[in-house]
């Protein structure tokens, strides 16, 4: 396994629409076994392809806590088929807008459709974190991030910072 740099905003790569994986072979375990190394480093709960730069739709998730075993869970082409009416609030982060969190309401449960590390389609009823996760993650692979759900005032705001920031680390000033 290697690890990966995480792409930040204001990378266009972002706002890209990631590609579906023809077939799941031993490059693309290769992949997300990077982006699973990449995601406990930074550290994180989800990690979507793009964000290390390859437009492909897969995506890598581990919501276990710090004290229990590892559960990494590997999905290809995910697409979410049912989502409930009930809502919930959760405050998101984004490894591609580091420290900067807010709330966002989304559907409570979902439904996810996937391949698996070996190309098996799978099911899976989801809900708290993981469902949250999932839908973060299943939106970066459309080139959304969870700035898209809260104010444009803030989100112009955090925009500005990261463009402003890299302008800095650019010109060395
Ligand atoms: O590590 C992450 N934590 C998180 C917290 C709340 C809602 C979503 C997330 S996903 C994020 C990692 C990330 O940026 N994945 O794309
Ligand atoms: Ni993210």
């Amino acid at each position: 396994m290697a690890k990966r740099e995480i792409i930040t905003l204001p990378d266009p790569l972002l706002r890209t629409v990631s590609k579906p994986v023809k077939t799941v072979d031993a490059s693309t375990r290769k992949l997300m076994d990077d982006m699973l190394e990449t995601m406990y480093d930074a550290p994180g709960i989800g990690l979507a392809a793009v964000q290390i730069g390859v437009p492909q739709r897969l995506v890598v998730i581990d919501t276990s806590k710090e004290d229990e075993e590892k559960q990494p869970l590997f999905l290809v082409n995910p697409e979410i088929v049912w989502s409930s009416e009930e809502e919930a609030d959760y405050e998101e982060g984004c490894l591609s807008i580091p420290e900067f969190f807010d709330m966002v309401t989304r559907p409570k449960e979902i439904k996810v459709r996937y391949l698996d590390r070996e190309g098996v389609e799978q099911e899976r009823l989801c809900d708290g974190v993981l469902a949250t996760c999932v839908q973060h993650e299943i939106d970066h692979l459309n080139g959304i991030l969870f700035i898209d759900y809260i104010s444009k005032l803030k989100r112009d705001r955090v925009v500005k910072k990261f463009t402003k920031a890299q302008k800095f680390a650019r010109s060395g000033a």
